[in-house]
């Protein structure tokens, strides 16, 4: 399975509202940014991250997967999965502009292509490839309904959508108001719609500081909040140790870190108790393996981040044994030739070879971008 091409790409795939918004961020597409990896075997393997589409920055992705990866991948096995992940991740000249960053994401691209083209090799869906599915039915966690730029009206009525037309269970919505007690009368709003039996967890994108979160949480404590995602800024370990210390909600986070030694310094803290590896950030398959393994040997709960990116975390999510949910947000599964799907509440688990990544050809010609 020798490398003879490395061909970066962009897609910009539009959601079909305006726009929609977290505490931090506001998106009108999703950017699709990645590689697609050719064997002299005629296999092509497809790798990509998430971002937010904006293009110069998606650039700097695809110029770092071209120009700096691109030439050490040419010519060699693509069987090689750990050895060429070292020898990416640990070139000195790239490693010195980033270990994590811009050069990390393009390298989780790689390492997914890489796994994708040996997936297809095998003729094994990833789960598979991995070691089999350790949960029977893979529960998905809808977001979609909870974004911080919907009304309280329009939250209340697509949260009770969710549960008794589509069959969710579980839901989760953002929070980061100035005044945190305007998502403490979201939040009862959906909890009133929604009964007692449905999990509700928050997801706050890294807005708050220590007493903001500590105040919301004196409120929302009765209110049976599943977890609190991303309350502070990402690295702030103390900071998430401290809430973690003072409340009996679960803090949740890691979409925003890039390492394993990101998350074992996290762990180590006992900053975080729903650990959320995005196998987009840190970098691919490869890492994700490492982290993965890493919080389930403290005993803790691994819930991928999705934000579009389900593709690949569908088939890590069925197969690891830390893992029994998984959050769903559906605008690019359509790009793909196997879309990921959510049957009453649960992922449907894929079959085709490979990691999922595929992209259709109709997806490419109407949503490509120059890289
Ligand atoms: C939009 N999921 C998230 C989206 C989402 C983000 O900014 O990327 O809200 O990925 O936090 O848990
Ligand atoms: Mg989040």
């Amino acid at each position: 399975m020798k490398i003879t091409s490395v061909e970066p790409f962009i897609l910009h795939a539009p959601i079909n509202v305006p726009s929609i918004s977290d505490s931090t961020h506001t998106i009108t597409h999703w950017g699709i940014v990645g590689v697609k990896i050719g064997t002299d075997d005629g296999l092509f393997g497809y790798g990509y991250t998430g971002t937010h589409a904006h293009l110069e920055s998606d650039r700097l992705v695809t110029s770092c997967i071209a120009k700096s990866y691109g030439p050490m991948l040419m010519g060699e096995d693509a069987r090689d999965g750990d050895r060429l992940w070292l020898k990416l991740a640990r070139f000195p000249a790239v490693q010195w502009v980033g270990r994590a960053g811009v050069t990390h994401i393009a390298l989780a691209a790689i390492d997914i292509a890489l796994w994708d083209l040996r997936g297809k090799a095998a003729g094994l869906p990833l789960w598979k490839l991995l070691g089999g599915a350790t949960t029977e039915l893979l529960e998905a966690y809808n977001t979609d309904i909870g974004w911080l730029s919907i009304p309280k009206d329009r939250l209340v009525d697509g949260s009770k959508r969710a549960i008794e037309h589509d069959g969710f269970r579980r839901l989760k919505i953002k929070v980061g108001h100035a005044d945190p007690m305007i998502d403490i009368d979201r939040f009862e709003a959906v909890r009133k719609a929604v009964g007692p039996s449905v999990t509700i967890a928050i997801d706050a994108n890294g807005k708050w500081d220590l007493p903001t979160c500590q105040r919301f949480c004196a409120r929302a404590e009765p209110l049976d909040v599943f977890w609190f995602e991303e309350p502070m800024w990402y690295d702030d370990v103390g900071s998430h140790a401290a809430l973690a210390r003072s409340t009996s909600i679960p803090v949740a986070l890691g979409e925003q870190l890039y390492t394993a030694d990101a998350f074992n310094t996290f762990i180590g803290a006992g900053a975080v108790q729903y650990v959320q590896p995005d196998v987009t950030r840190v970098a691919g398959i490869t890492e994700y393996i490492q982290v993965a393994h890493n919080a389930h040997s403290h005993r803790l709960p691994v819930v991928a981040h999705v934000g579009d990116m389900g593709q690949v975390h569908v088939h890590l999510s069925y197969w690891h044994p830390a893992t029994s949910m998984l959050e769903y947000i559906p605008w690019i599964k359509d790009c793909f030739v196997e879309p990921i799907k959510v049957e009453d509440g649960h992922y449907v688990r894929p079959q085709m070879p490979g990691a999922g990544c595929t992209l259709t050809d109709q997806a490419v010609a109407a949503f490509g971008q120059s890289c």
